[in-house]
Parts: structure tokens; C-alpha cells; sequence
């Protein structure tokens, strides 16, 4: 059985860029319901029940047909979640190898800026962007839905939630306020974790 992971830190610590109810409500409602309905979808196959959420997105194609699309959805926000969260932080500052391969792979920090924000600003519907590692490039790719760009072979860094449930209470309809402020509560230290493992 999987579970909601405890966020390590409280749902006002992010204020006042991400709002202590959205907090609450995202991880409390929306996170539970990913991890209850992966749950739910995986009763009939005990031996799928295991494994690291990770693995059954990475590796959709052997996921039983029944349950494919439940498993890419839930298992998929699952993922997502527990990633996203552990990405949010006040008062980080990018530095050491990230910063180094944003410079070369971007140009500069600006640069890079203004890529993912134009990306995240241009995805359609509901989804995510993320900065990813693929064939040891940083690149910036959109995901709709709960698809995460490890099922492409590609290892996520950092990621943006999309969704309007993740903004909406405070952003209502600005999605490019949303975006722009995200900035503030990066947690650079977990990039840094992440872009380390991913070249590993
Ligand atoms: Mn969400």
C-alpha cells in the first residue's frame, strides 16, 4: 500500500507565495486521493503493490491493460506530489552544479528564467512543467496531466504543478502571476540533490 508522505514542513511555511490553504488542501485532498485511488487500483494485482511508484511509471508498457490508465493517472500524481513538495522552500539561493550546467546549458539564469516560464505559460489545460536531464542536457519539457517525463526515459530536476487547484485559490485566473512567483519558493538545495542523482 502506498501513503500521503508528510510534507517536513508546515502548510503556512511557504506564505505568503503559496498559501497555507491551498497547502492543506493540495497535499490533504488532492495528493490522498492520487495515493487512495493507485491503492484502489492496484487490489488485484498484489504483486504490483511493492514496487516504488517510481518503477510502475517508468514502466507503463507492463502495467496490466485494466489498470494502465488508472496506474498513469494516480501513480503518476503520486509522483508528481511527492516530488513537488519536497521542491518548495523560502529563502534558497541557487548555486554549485546546477548553476554551473544551467549557465552552460541556458546561457544564464535569466535565460533559463524566461525558458521555463514560457513553457509552463504555454501549456494548455492541466499539467506540469519541468526542467529534466535527458541524454545529459538540461532541457525544459511540458506534461499533461499527471505524466511525468521519467515514462519518456527523461529525470525530472524540478517541476511546476499546473493544475488550477494548486493556484487558483489565490491566483483565481493568473496562471503568469502563479508562474512568476514560483520563483520565490524554489528549494534550490533539492535541485541540486536532484540534478546530482540524475547524472549519476
Ligand atoms: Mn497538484
Amino acid at each position: 500500500m502506498y501513503t500521503l508522505p508528510d510534507l517536513g514542513y508546515e502548510y503556512n511555511a511557504l506564505e505568503p507565495y503559496m498559501d497555507e490553504q491551498t497547502m492543506k488542501i493540495h497535499h490533504t485532498k488532492h495528493h490522498q486521493a492520487y495515493v487512495d485511488k493507485l491503492n484502489l487500483a492496484l487490489e488485484k494485482y498484489p504483486e504490483w503493490q511493492n514496487k516504488p511508484v517510481t518503477s510502475l511509471i517508468k514502466n507503463l508498457n507492463e502495467i496490466p491493460e485494466d489498470i494502465k490508465t488508472a496506474v498513469r493517472n494516480h501513480g503518476g500524481g503520486h509522483v508528481n506530489h511527492s516530488m513537488f513538495w519536497k521542491l518548495l522552500k523560502k529563502d534558497t539561493k541557487i548555486n554549485g552544479e546546477i548553476l554551473k550546467a544551467i549557465n552552460k546549458n541556458f546561457g544564464n539564469f535569466d535565460k533559463f528564467k524566461e525558458e521555463f516560464s514560457k513553457s509552463a505559460n504555454s501549456l494548455f489545460g492541466s499539467g506540469w512543467c519541468w526542467l529534466v536531464l535527458n541524454n545529459n542536457k538540461l532541457e525544459t519539457v511540458k506534461t499533461s496531466n499527471q505524466d511525468n517525463p521519467i515514462s519518456e526515459g527523461k529525470i525530472p530536476i524540478l517541476g511546476i504543478d499546473l493544475w488550477e487547484h494548486s493556484y487558483y485559490l489565490k491566483w483565481n485566473s493568473n496562471r503568469a502571476g502563479f508562474i512568476e512567483n514560483f520563483y520565490n519558493i524554489i528549494n534550490w538545495d533539492q535541485v541540486e540533490k536532484n540534478y546530482k542523482e540524475a547524472m549519476m
